[in-house]
């Protein structure tokens, strides 16, 4: 009789990724390890998925151990814990570990010092070293060992659940590969997806790199394979065509390699929308109501986001238009970032000079024309900074997606400001109402300063609008939705809601 039972086909979400959705912590009072959550949108999306069909994450715990010392164990989530990862149980985490060598080879010297410049179009900057490139094959081989497990895991006493494995980012390029034959090895039938969150480079740049032939095979090892949009899909797409000679289909954009199809998708990633509409409408004021215009611009302090030509920008305001002496300031909010890394301290080192230098030259008895916040503010005060603020001024270099000009826009509550926004972030290929100018253009930036400041409020209120519409529509959970479907997972029904 059991043999008629229909068993439903499952799916159970593995999500791969660097970090981990919180780091642990050991409290100093009482010395129990504690979780600490991260609050950033793909956690808000992923997580209610992950905790749902009983998946697991797979990723480092914030922490080094040298050879002979315990790794810390993965508590419960506290009862206070309010963030999308508390729902997820500790057997649920898969905790890599690695020691502080590997650490700076792999991600210091590998992912930050040599893929991240590249992929940013930055080759100048990069740096090849055959030592950092051996860690960064074997941390992700240890990633791989570490998912296999995720997957025994998952189909314990249930062998027909599919696994459904989401690798994130450039830090694990060849997992991929690794997890397909591993996992076919054992005979398991897995799908596998990556998102990358940085632009994938042209052909010419990505040629550069030593090790592009196995970045390229560590990839295609997936069965989709993600960026924010279609130029980085299309330059992927010539890469494997090029290096590798793969027949592709630029129009459906699919890859063959070997005897499989590997799709290529844009899925533009989104804010968690509706928390930043809510955290605008109930921050407190931060600024405090005066009668100065605020021209605001938050960033990790990172050489992509084009903070040295911003800086050069607003000055470049003031010596074309006095009149914004004393009625318009700059607020530059930047979050330390790689700061153990000697090309960050050294531009942290020129701001600091650069900031000291303009407001040296036109400060007054009553007022400065920069202020400028090193360090990392709560979600409320961001809010607050993005509610107030008349313009944001978000020029990255070049930059995967930019998610603080989407967050401007929806805490943008109040009267309307205006965004300006670089072309060379993935952001500024939708956001079509935005002042688009090109960061490397120090007047035309200048210039458009002084636009977005004279705008009148009707063309503000209507740009804003369009802006605002779209990222509601397409927020963080549209886009896991996407990917969701791009893996043909039944995890997600069309109305976007979850199944249980
Ligand atoms: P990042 O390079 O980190 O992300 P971005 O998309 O702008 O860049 O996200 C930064 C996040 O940090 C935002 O959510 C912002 O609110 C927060 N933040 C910035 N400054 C802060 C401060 N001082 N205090 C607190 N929070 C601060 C990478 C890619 C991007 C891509 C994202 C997501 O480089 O191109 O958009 O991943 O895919």
């Amino acid at each position: 009789k059991e043999e008629n039972v229909e068993v439903p086909e499952q799916e159970a979400l593995i999500v791969v990724s660097n970090r981990l959705p919180f780091v642990l912590k050991k409290n100093p009072l009482t010395g129990v390890v504690e979780r600490k959550s991260s609050a950033g949108g793909l956690v808000t999306a992923v997580a209610p998925v992950v905790v749902q069909c009983k998946g697991k994450w797979v990723g480092w715990t914030g922490n080094f151990y040298g050879p002979n010392e315990e790794p810390d164990y993965i508590p419960e989530a506290d009862i206070n814990d309010k963030t999308p990862t508390a729902g997820i149980k500790a057997d649920q985490i898969v905790p890599v570990y690695y020691d502080k060598t590997h650490f700076n080879n792999y991600y210091n010297g590998c992912c930050n010092g040599a893929f991240w410049p590249l992929f940013h179009s930055m080759p100048d900057r990069a740096v090849f070293s055959v030592d950092h490139w051996q860690d960064y094959v074997a941390v992700n081989k240890l990633f791989s060992e570490k998912t296999l497990e995720a997957i025994h895991g998952v189909r314990e006493g249930n062998p027909t659940v599919t696994p459904l494995v989401w690798i994130h980012d450039y830090h694990l390029m060849l997992a991929g590969n690794t997890i397909r034959e591993l996992s076919e090895n054992e005979g398991i039938a897995v799908k596998i997806g990556f998102f990358l969150h940085i632009p994938f480079p042209p052909w010419d740049i990505f040629r550069i790199c030593a090790w592009d032939e196995d970045i390229l095979m560590g990839l295609l090892g997936c069965d989709v394979v993600g960026f924010h949009i279609e130029d980085y899909c299309l330059n992927f797409i010539e890469c494997c065509h090029r290096r590798l000679g793969c027949r592709v289909d630029r129009k459906n954009m699919i890859v063959e390699y070997g005897n499989r199809h590997i799709r290529v998708r844009a899925m533009p990633i989104g804010i968690p929308y509706s928390r930043f509409v809510q955290l605008a409408e109930e921050a407190p004021r931060v600024i405090k109501i005066t009668t100065e215009t605020v021209i605001l611009g938050v960033d990790r302090l990172d050489y992509t986001k084009g903070l040295i030509n911003r800086l050069h920008a607003f000055e470049k305001l003031l010596e074309h238009h006095p009149e914004y002496i004393e009625k318009v300031y700059f607020m530059q909010i930047a979050v330390p970032s790689r700061t153990d890394v000697k090309e960050y301290q050294d531009l942290k080192e020129e701001i600091d000079q650069l900031v000291g230098k303009i407001n040296g030259k036109f400060s007054t008895a009553n007022w400065s024309p920069i202020r400028y916040i090193y360090g990392c503010i709560s979600q409320n005060e961001l809010a607050s900074f993005y509610r107030d603020a008349s313009v944001a001024l978000v020029t990255p270099l070049r930059d995967g997606m930019n998610l603080v000009a989407k967050e401007f826009v929806a805490c943008q509550t109040g009267d309307p400001g205006v965004l300006i926004l670089s072309p060379f972030a993935g952001a500024g290929e939708m956001m079509h109402e935005a002042l688009l100018c090109n960061p490397y253009e120090i007047e035309e930036v200048a210039e458009a300063l002084h636009t977005a400041l004279q705008m009148p409020l009707e063309e503000r209120a209507m740009r804003m609008q369009g802006l605002r519409r779209r990222e509601k529509k397409n927020d963080v959970t549209t886009w896991m939705h996407m990917f969701m479907q791009a893996m043909e997972s039944k995890l997600i029904k069309p109305d976007k809601s979850i199944m249980t």
